[in-house]
């Protein structure tokens, strides 16, 4: 599988803003922003979408939600409300073939989105 922009981010041959990281995950700043905050928050392993998650990945999937909120806290949008998306495949408007979760705030969000 070729590695993706985001695997690249990960692993610190390209540049990007980020606002945390450990172990198993990285948060940094889109380079394209839809929202005052917009955020993506994606594995250190690359899965390339959310269909290709397996079950061992449950763990993983439940620390991206949570890194989310604990960076929803740390940018000061938690108390207003934000919106998490995973985007899968074309038809989901997926660009980035390596599973993301964008954390949306900072502005009214509306509902349904495009
Ligand atoms: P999606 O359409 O769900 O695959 O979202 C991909 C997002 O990734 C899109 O909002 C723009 C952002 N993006 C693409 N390339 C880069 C990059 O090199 N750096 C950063 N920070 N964001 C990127």
């Amino acid at each position: 599988m070729s590695e993706t922009i985001f695997g690249k981010i990960a692993n610190g041959e390209v540049e990007a803003d980020l606002v945390y990281e450990d172990a198993e995950v990285v948060a940094f700043r889109d380079l394209n922003p839809q929202a005052p905050v917009h955020i993506l928050v994606i594995p250190r392993k690359p899965i390339p979408t959310l269909s290709d998650a397996e079950a061992g990945d449950a763990e993983l999937l439940g620390r991206l939600l949570l890194t989310a909120a604990k960076v929803a806290e740390q940018e000061g949008i938690a108390e207003q409300g934000y919106r998490t998306v995973i985007n899968c495949r074309a038809g989901g408007g997926q660009t980035v073939y390596h599973l993301h979760v964008h954390l949306l705030g900072g502005r009214p969000l509306q509902w349904p989105p495009g």
